[in-house]
């Protein structure tokens, strides 16, 4: 089969006036080292593209093609680029510009799309909340970004935002707020900003958010040139083109659903991206008809609860030519279910938003698309697998995965103390799972050694909940583990010590209405199993044993 050509757009745009940028100097990022970065440049991977460079390559080789689609509103490529600027112009004149930090806290919409160019197009840095996070978490990351902008939606299906621009309104003053009205253009009007590039292909893009294992979020900066070398290999190795219809089923804003090949790659090739509104069978497999959707990305769960669904007989879904599937383990008998019952190929996505994604290839052999979780994109990714003491473990064996490489960071933001143990002296990134690798490089993920919580894809740092449980005061002590589960792989448990244990409270619901409405985090996080416990397990050496709790 052919491997489809990516046209490139990487001449800047001057308005001949202004004078040549100089790089984005943002404290706390770790830069690749010069040396490397280089060898990045010189091997053509790093090839001096931003993201408003990646749109306007799509826009005019395809200006009329659809782009977006949600259940509201359609954009062509050129309307895109149309809004882009429009909405570019409502964030400069609200002051927004080069290296502000704005989060992003919106649903899968057009407007989604249209808002993260805008912020490109000024050359300011998108932070990737999730919809589903709540006042707690944007809070945090407001604080560890310092935050100039915080963007979202005035409601969407049972959820309203407002009243949370409202609190970060009040409590943080130099945080601009917009609440935009999904479906209404109206919001931003006045003149359209110039199309100028007002960022550099070296300079950090934005901030990805990182599954966390600590009681901070951490926040992980990518530059363009290094996250599109990412998109362009991944829409490649995925057989994508301009005739391609991605349905975005999963958050927009995750790593996988956004680059892998993801929103991104879509763009990279002209293709279209049709916003679901809820992952549920349902909904998904009426899109898939529909809009005769080519490919989509999904967690394991979403990818059974697709092939055990009854409206898998009622629809037609023969367009759908792949199916992409990571964030967990999928498990392989799930594998084995994809191409005699949904009609299409399976491959399979190992990635992390710090950097390194491994794909299965097309045209692998039944055995390594349904039980590895495929090989690296990059020749130049290294990858090593080493033991409890860092030393290499034969192919074969399981071992800590250590990666470094044109797309993976060399450190979180702001976060130096983290970043020496997360971080191996020669700039690997301690990635803490557990792999098994074979001769020809494919990974098979065996196990984790971080403290993480992957509730079907979704990352919980159990010290966060943690945390939050801590502060109510009828808390003693509190540990928070993940239990293993048929459905989503893991669920959240939380072994809690009363501060008096004859009392009976608090109860299980009294705690979850306190995460809810007290502590206001996101649903995802709140655990599914309250135990209590007297004491704790401990391990020889006096710490809590989360291994013996989470069995
Ligand atoms: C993706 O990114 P993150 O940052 O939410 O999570 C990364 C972690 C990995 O370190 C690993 O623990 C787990 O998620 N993971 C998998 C997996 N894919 C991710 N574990 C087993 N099998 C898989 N296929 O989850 C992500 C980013 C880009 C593409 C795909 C997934």
């Amino acid at each position: 089969m052919a491997i489809p050509r990516i046209s490139v757009h990487t001449k800047p745009v001057h308005d001949g006036t202004s004078p040549p940028l100089s790089p984005l100097r943002l404290d706390g990022v770790v830069d690749y080292p010069a040396e490397f970065a280089a060898q990045y440049r010189e091997k053509g991977y790093w090839i001096g593209q931003t993201h408003s460079a990646l749109l306007d390559s799509a826009v005019s080789a395809h200006p009329d093609r659809p782009a977006v689609v949600d259940p509201r509103r359609t954009v062509t490529y050129a309307e895109l680029s149309e809004r882009v600027q429009v909405i570019a112009g409502a964030f400069a004149a609200e002051g927004l510009g080069r290296g502000d930090r704005v989060i992003v806290h919106m649903p899968n919409t057009v407007e989604y799309v249209e808002v993260v160019f805008a912020l490109f197009e000024i050359g300011a840095l998108p932070v990737f909340a999730l919809a589903a996070h709540r006042s707690a978490e944007i809070h945090q990351f407001c604080t560890a970004a310092t935050a100039r902008g915080y963007v979202t939606v005035d409601k969407f299906g049972l959820t309203s935002y407002g009243d949370l621009a409202t609190e970060i309104d009040t409590d943080f003053p130099e945080v601009s707020t917009f609440v935009i009205p999904v479906g209404d253009e109206s919001w931003a009007a006045g003149r359209p900003l110039p199309r100028v590039d007002r960022s550099l292909p070296s300079d950090v893009a934005f901030l990805q958010l990182s599954g966390g294992t600590t009681g901070t979020p951490k926040l992980i900066p990518r530059t363009h040139d290094d996250y599109l070398y990412s998109v362009r290999e991944s829409a490649r190795i995925c057989h994508i083109d301009s005739s391609s219809v991605m349905l975005a089923v999963l958050p927009i804003s995750h790593n996988f659903t956004m680059s892998s090949p993801g929103l991104l790659g879509m763009i990279a090739v002209g293709g279209c991206v049709v916003m679901a509104p809820d992952p549920s069978p349902d909904t998904c497999l009426r899109l898939i008809e529909e809009h005769a959707v080519t490919h989509a990305a999904l967690v394991p769960p979403v990818l059974i609860a697709w092939l055990n669904s009854s409206a898998l007989a009622d629809r037609d879904i023969s367009s759908l030519e792949s199916v992409w599937v990571g964030g967990a383990k999928l498990p392989e008998e799930a594998a084995r279910r994809v191409a005699p019952e949904l009609g299409c190929t399976l491959t399979q996505v190992f990635g992390m938003a710090e950097g390194l994604v491994n794909y299965t290839r097309i045209g692998d052999d039944d055995a390594t698309i349904t039980t590895t979780q495929g090989r690296p994109i990059s020749p130049d990714d290294e990858v090593r697998v080493v033991d409890d003491a860092g030393v290499p473990v034969a192919d074969g064996l399981a071992g800590h995965l250590q990666t470094r490489g044109p797309y993976t960071i060399r450190g979180y933001y702001r976060a130096p103390e983290h970043n020496r143990k997360a971080f191996t002296a020669d700039g690997f990134y301690a990635t803490g799972d557990i792999v098994v690798r074979d001769p020809r490089g494919y990974l098979t993920v065996v196990g984790r050694s971080k403290d993480q919580i992957n509730r079907g894809g979704e990352k919980i740092a159990p010290a966060m909940v943690e945390n939050h449980l801590l502060a109510h005061h009828e808390i003693h002590d509190v540990s928070v583990v993940g239990i293993p589960d048929d459905a989503l792989g893991e669920r959240i448990c939380a072994y809690v010590i009363r501060r008096d244990p004859e009392s009976g409270t608090p109860t299980a619901s009294q705690l979850r209405a306190f995460l809810r409405t007290e502590r206001q985090v996101a649903a995802y996080t709140i655990p599914d199993r309250f135990e209590f416990v007297t004491e704790f397990p401990t391990t020889s050496v006096g710490k809590i044993d989360k291994k013996s709790q989470g069995s």
